[in-house]
């Protein structure tokens, strides 16, 4: 590139001096706590540990947010990012537990008739339930990552790479660059997304959540994270769906006889679509499972259920190769498999922890 310099030192050797040049970026999905993993995945793809943060010589990380919330080392994933994010090593979008804990730390206003933006209900207090209790006793770092998680942008569009959370709608991503062209989400954007109905929530419930789809009157899907959910979660990049066959995203099957249902008029006008010719998309949220496959030529879902003992999973993105080729290429997923015997779970080289 144009950062190569060379001259005749005094012993007339020909030195080169190249600059750092960015080859491509690291998308990191969601990590859930699993801080371990994390820096083993790290060292794997070449990042080493130099004044406490992971670096990489000529590539930076894309974290897809969902740092948090279920794993063991919560506090570690957290530290890990947000020290590479400061230090200009990565960049991130935020996940929906990130929003979560955001809300859920959040005295609402006078007027909403609750005490917090996000209730604490047997649900969400289950939900953030290990983030809380691993920074229980570190209250100054709670307070410094909220902090972080409130800086944090929802999307980023980046030397012809897309990033969200969960999905990429154009008309919601379009009307959130007005409101905040910078993409985050500030207390006035919070308050409101925490009241249905509004725009607010509209734009982060796609974003961060995706799209989904009512199941049937008196129809529960009972997940094995065990939860019981009364709609299914929709993917965006069916060119012409007909059944909600064609369109489910999630680990758990339709319920019988429901794969073949036709999607109605108004199912469909609800759903995203982001189409073939357009740029690189990254996503994680879904919790897929198996091996790391491309669902379409140009979008890679990088979560793969590592907490759940699946794999923590990255996407190595190039600028050469995909200027070559013009599509992702399942080649490119790397990965640290989680192992339910924590025994046997590998450990980083480079980073202590306790
Ligand atoms: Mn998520």
């Amino acid at each position: 590139m144009c950062c190569v310099a060379s001259w005749a030192g005094a012993t007339g050797w020909e030195i080169e001096v190249t600059a750092n040049v960015l080859e491509g970026y690291d998308l990191i999905g969601d990590v859930h706590g699993c801080g371990a993993t994390l820096a083993v995945l790290l060292e794997r793809l070449g990042y080493h540990l130099k004044g406490g943060v992971y670096r990489h010589p000529r590539r930076k990380v894309v974290f897809l947010g969902d740092l948090i919330d279920r794993g063991p080392r919560i506090r570690l994933a957290v530290s890990i990012a947000k020290r590479m994010v400061e230090e200009g090593e990565a960049y991130i979008v935020l996940g929906n537990h990130e929003i979560n804990a955001l809300s859920y730390t959040q005295k609402a206003p006078p007027g909403l008739e609750r005490e917090w933006l996000r209730p604490h209900t047997p649900r969400h207090n289950r939900i953030i339930k290990e983030t809380l209790d691993q920074y229980h006793d570190h209250p100054q770092e709670w307070d410094d990552a909220l902090s972080w998680f409130a800086s944090l942008p929802l999307c980023l569009d980046i030397d012809g790479i897309r990033v969200v959370h969960a999905c990429w709608d154009h008309a919601r991503v379009d009307r959130l660059r007005e409101l905040n062209p910078d993409t985050c989400i500030d207390a006035e954007f919070l308050v409101r997304a925490s009241i249905p109905d509004t725009e607010e929530f509209d734009i982060l419930e796609r974003l961060t959540r995706g799209g989904a789809i009512k199941l049937p009157q008196g129809v529960v899907i009972h997940s094995g994270d065990g939860f019981s959910r009364r709609t299914f979660r929709t993917h965006f990049w069916a060119q012409d769906p007909i059944t909600w066959g064609d369109v489910v995203f999630q680990p758990d099957n339709l319920p019988q006889g429901l794969e073949g249902r036709p999607l109605s008029g108004e199912e469909k006008a609800s759903l995203s679509y982001y189409g073939p010719d357009e740029p690189p998309l990254f996503i994680g949220h879904y919790w897929c499972e198996g091996i790391p496959a491309l669902p379409a030529p140009n979008i890679a879902c990088l979560d793969y259920s590592a907490v759940k003992f699946g794999r923590l999973v990255a996407y190595r993105h190039s600028f050469a190769s995909y200027a070559k080729t013009g599509r992702l290429d399942a080649d490119n997923f790397i990965w640290v498999p989680v192992p339910r015997d924590a025994n046997a779970r590998l450990t980083p080289r480079e980073m202590e922890f306790d």
